[in-house]
């Protein structure tokens, strides 16, 4: 045992919280790692642009195109991350044979067959998105709420499509699959009809649903959003929107991503008003700047603040933790460690607060003491504790791991 943990450990241990228990429940606590940070929300089934009012900027050398080269990098940087990763995966990196083509209404689960046994070499679970952007089906931006309804009905096949992936997925891994539906579908000015749009879109989701599916192991949330680039005046499926569906629909869970909100709103500050009404719900982590800008995940008091929520509330097993950002300006392999780590260690930064005595405090009324301790906690030594969860975990310290990105930069993404 290093000397800096011993010494954190006896300091932890006066508040009443041993370390050792917290290390071993944090390697059991999974974050599911978005597959889209390493190609640019690319994706293998289309050759355009990306739409749905997202975007990536950047131009850093090497970008996986293809999924052996995705693949591939996400192993590296999974080796890199200490506890347990879900794979999280879109529709649009469905993997084709050579000269075969299938549309996203008729994808099946075969066409994710080589993910699976990327997950089941990892004994990992895999997550799952549909994907209503970047397509030529979408039209006007509308996917789900498209008055069109040759286009309303091709989206709605691909969410059906996406619940069988679903189910295959948890099946094949044995791990519960988290499918998250997200549309861009909205307006850039005032909108002459806000109704309609949403009556469409609940009416579609409900088609959906009307889809078979196991709810026990596949279980399907909606994100809401604010607004998207060229969406600015109006998106169909808002905060209220989709939490008055999850509320209204038994086993849909509502998905909260910290990019999706006025800049003064915060998600961490949602948690426990939404676990008074749900069972579950789920999370994307990312990190607004300005806008929804999906920068890679830093330890910042948001990202703080959430972990201790989910602590807090006793919500790892009601909330389902996932990264959302896509950053091309950086390394992408170092994007996604530096993003999963800097969860891990909020979460274990939340792990090695005395809970009970804030609250007791807060009960009490003694803010002066509860502002003390909040206080000084942000100097106790987590960095030791951090260094041991690595240690253990076989992942290398923050001061190390880059080494092993940076030779596989100069040797195979540099490359490309
Ligand atoms: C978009 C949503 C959505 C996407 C991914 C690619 O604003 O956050 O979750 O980022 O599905
Ligand atoms: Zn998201």
């Amino acid at each position: 045992m290093s000397k800096g943990y011993e010494e954190a450990k006896k300091k932890y241990e006066l508040l009443g919280i041993d370390t050792d228990q917290v290390i071993d429940k944090l390697k059991t606590v999974s974050v599911s790692v978005h597959c889209w940070q390493g190609d640019d929300v690319k994706g293998f089934d289309q050759d355009g642009p990306l739409t749905g009012g997202i975007q990536t900027t950047g131009n850093y050398p090497g970008r996986a195109r293809t999924p052996e080269e995705l693949m591939k990098d996400m192993a590296l940087a999974m080796s890199m991350m200490p506890g347990t990763q879900k794979l999280n995966l879109h529709a649009s990196y469905a993997i084709f044979d050579e000269g075969e083509f299938v549309d996203r209404d008729k994808i099946e689960p075969k066409h994710f067959k080589k993910w699976v046994e990327f997950a089941k070499e990892r004994k990992i679970g895999i997550d799952f998105n549909p994907t209503f952007f970047s397509h030529e089906m979408v039209k006007d931006g509308l996917t789900l709420t498209s008055p069109d309804e040759e286009v309303r009905k091709f989206w709605i096949e691909h969410g059906k499509a996406c619940i069988r992936i679903s189910e295959y997925f948890a099946k094949e891994t044995g791990k519960t699959c988290v499918m998250n539906i997200w549309i861009p579908d909205g307006y850039k000015d005032v909108p002459g009809d806000r109704m309609g749009p949403r009556l469409r879109y609940k009416d579609s989701l409900e088609k959906i649903l009307s889809e078979k599916y196991d709810r026990d192991i596949v279980k399907v949330c909606v994100e809401s959003k604010v607004f998207g680039i060229g969406y600015e005046s109006y998106t169909a499926g808002n905060a209220e929107f989709t939490l008055g569906f999850a509320a209204t629909h038994k086993g849909v869970i509502p998905l909260m991503d910290n990019g999706h909100y006025h800049p003064t709103e915060v998600v961490s500050d949602k948690i426990s008003s939404l676990l008074c009404f749900f069972d579950e719900i789920a999370l994307h982590i990312t990190r607004p700047v300005r806008w929804d800008s999906d920068h890679v995940v830093i330890l910042d008091d948001e990202t703080k603040e959430l972990a201790k929520e989910i602590v807090r509330c006793d919500g790892f097993n009601r909330v389902y933790i996932a990264l959302d950002y896509f950053d091309a300006s950086i390394n992408r392999i170092a994007a996604w460690v530096i993003g999963y780590r800097n969860v891990q260690k909020a979460l274990l930064s939340a792990m090695l607060i005395p809970h009970e005595q804030e609250k007791k405090l807060q009960d009490e009324g003694r803010y002066t003491e509860l502002m003390i301790l909040q206080e000084q906690l942000k100097m106790y030594p987590i960095g030791d504790v951090w260094d041991r969860y690595c240690d253990e975990c076989g992942v290398g310290d923050d001061a190390s791991w880059f080494e092993r990105v940076r030779e596989y930069e100069n040797t195979v993404l540099f490359n490309r």
